[in-house]
């Protein structure tokens, strides 16, 4: 398929503000010298330095960061408090009605992440082809940032917040930008603490939807279940999340951002997903319990990561990162884990297995969640699970069959050797991490996966769905770059506006036959009615049977969404989750009113 040089080829879009062709330019960006296959789209890039697999070991446990040890100062407040140093947001909404006395939420839990440049993080251990350099993260109670940054564990019924502060250095050198906005993909979060990609700030600079910068912006995480008008309380525990995310959502630089480290974990628990194994579904836990970030870069021939943030085509790693290493090995007891899998992209697509030693065979694992949510019943005997960007799915894996000193690896059996979409499973596949069984486990394992997990709420009738309003959103290519329904962000202008407390089916097309686009819609969990690829039907895997929050559109398919707006009103988002089609503009504002 001939296609143009989309550097040279930016045609004027439609209603457009988009903040990455203005700063683009300007930005100092090292572009990479790359050679261009004419009309084939291929990028030729230098392979990144050899690696020293199996080197560097993840810590036993994920260690959950600790609310903050002294209360914020200056105390947050309502509206935003200018004066003390935090950016011009608007007021948080139901604040006073959800947390203060008789509200059902109670006191917010106060917690503080810095995002902050940590100056010689290492990506391959000792590996001296990869030196220590630059990267940007989270910091928590401790002095240093890293990447991901600190896992939050917070709890339904009880209410965060987040005090988020930018300590990025006044410039970037290298790709991305020192303004941060922060999405919590994806919680029932007020608008105004969502993210939103205009909400970007740092000491100096505002984005275009903030009254003001600041070094700091307050995030009120309610951690209520969607449903809190329709059921009262803390909402319907049906709509329980598990498996989340926060990352920067900047418009027009998430992708470099994230790459160079704005993300981290966020699990959220209630009385079923206890968070124990002593209560509740006793899945595994603590120790057990365990994130595992999946993601791909390139480095240079001195072994320092890059990006070419201007290629609206995006760009392939060469490396695979768990957890922010290259190849490292994580130790295990012989009993139940519950690992929760998340592609933070940008762009390529993993289908992960668990393999013996020698590569010849894999064993099968249970899926207990997908997109963060719990299914209503674990799907046993998987072999592997396929997640775009932005897509997570915990699995239960237990070690307990094997003997000690077995050699196990997490690889990636998905063959993508361009941006546009995954192709094939193809074994053995590419070792991303390597997991040892070293021990015994000091207590007996308590922990197991009930036939039952959490119920779904049943979808509303065929009747009603048919009197519901259908919006229709066509994802597709525009002058080069990326544009939804032929328009791109804006970052002002609501292409949708539903009602709050309404039901929608929102149908999400691609009429392209050569991109994939996992898309993502903001803030509510949607089930999928039907998918048919050039206008035939096509099954439902059960995997995605359950609520989603990124629905992956194929070529020529159409999705069809059922979507309810609850609770807040404001200004959300859909967008591509491959974060090189986001920043260059397949992305879309619509509000709850
Ligand atoms: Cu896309």
């Amino acid at each position: 398929m001939a296609q143009a040089n989309e550097h040279a080829d930016r045609a004027a879009p439609k209603g457009i503000t988009r903040r990455s062709l203005l700063t683009a330019s300007a930005a100092a960006a090292p572009l990479l010298m790359v050679q261009r296959k004419a009309q084939a789209q291929v990028l030729v890039l230098p392979p990144s330095p050899p690696t020293t697999p199996w080197a560097e070991e993840l810590p036993l446990q994920d260690t959950p960061l600790a609310p903050a040890p002294f209360a914020l100062s200056p105390a947050p407040t309502l509206l935003a408090n200018a004066a003390g140093g935090e950016c011009g947001r608007v007021a948080h909404q139901r604040y006073e009605e959800l947390t203060g006395p008789g509200g059902p939420a109670g006191t917010p839990v106060q917690y503080q992440l810095t995002a902050r440049e940590n100056p010689a993080w290492r990506f391959n251990g000792d590996n001296p082809y990869y030196p220590p350099q630059p990267i940007w993260g989270f910091e928590g109670n401790t002095p240093g940032a890293t990447t991901p940054g600190p896992t939050i564990h917070a709890r339904y019924g009880t209410p965060i917040l987040c005090r988020i502060r930018n300590a990025l250095p006044a410039f970037s050198t290298g790709f991305g930008s020192p303004e941060i906005s922060t999405h919590l993909h994806n919680l029932h979060t007020p608008s105004e603490s969502d993210g939103y990609a205009g909400d970007y700030f740092s000491p100096a600079k505002k984005g275009p939807t903030l009254n003001g910068p600041g070094a700091f912006k307050d995030h009120f995480w309610p951690n209520l279940y969607a449903g809190i008008d329709e059921f009262g309380g803390i909402g319907d525990p049906r709509e329980a999340l598990g498996s989340l995310f926060y990352h920067d959502h900047t418009e027009g630089m998430t992708a470099p951002n994230v790459l160079k480290g704005l993300s981290g974990r966020y699990n959220i628990y209630d009385e079923l997903d206890s968070g124990s194994e002593q209560s509740g579904l006793r899945l595994p836990s603590g120790a057990y319990d365990y994130p595992l970030t999946f993601a791909d870069r390139r480095f240079d021939v001195d072994g320092r990561m890059t990006f070419d943030q201007l290629n609206p085509e995006g760009v392939l790693g060469d490396k695979l990162l768990v957890n922010g290493k290259i190849e490292p090995v994580l130790r295990v007891a012989r009993r139940k884990y519950r690992f929760r899998l998340l592609n933070t992209g940008p762009t390529r697509f993993f289908e992960l297995y668990l393999q013996n030693r020698a590569g010849s065979s894999v064993y099968p694992y249970t899926v207990i969640s997908h997109d963060g949510n719990l299914l209503p019943n674990p799907l046993a005997n998987q072999l592997g699970v396929r997640i775009a960007p932005a897509e997570r799915t915990d699995i239960v894996i237990d070690f307990a069959r094997f003997p000690l000193g077995t050699e196990l690896f997490i690889v990636n059996m998905l063959v993508q050797n361009t941006t546009r979409r995954p192709e094939k499973v193809v074994a053995p596949g590419t070792r991303a991490l390597k997991i040892v069984v070293d021990r015994n486990p000091p207590e007996p394992d308590m922990s197991q996966v009930p036939a039952v997990l959490r119920p779904l709420r049943p979808l509303p009738s065929d009747a009603e769905l048919a009197t519901l309003p259908v919006r229709r959103f066509k994802f597709e290519r525009s002058g080069g770059m990326w544009a939804v329904n032929g328009r791109f962000f804006n970052v002002f202008e609501p292409a949708a506006s539903p009602r709050r407390g309404s039901g929608e089916i929102w149908e999400l097309s691609n009429i392209d036959d050569g991109w994939q686009h996992p898309v993502h819609i903001h803030f509510e969990e949607g089930r999928i009615l039907s998918k048919t690829v050039a206008g035939v039907p096509v099954a439902i895997p059960p995997i995605e049977r359950g609520r989603k929050d990124v629905y992956v559109v194929g070529e020529r398919m159409t999705v069809r969404v059922f979507m309810r707006f609850r609770d807040f009103n404001g200004k959300y988002m859909m967008h591509c989750h491959n974060l090189t089609h986001e920043d260059h503009a397949m992305m879309l504002r619509w509000d709850i009113v």
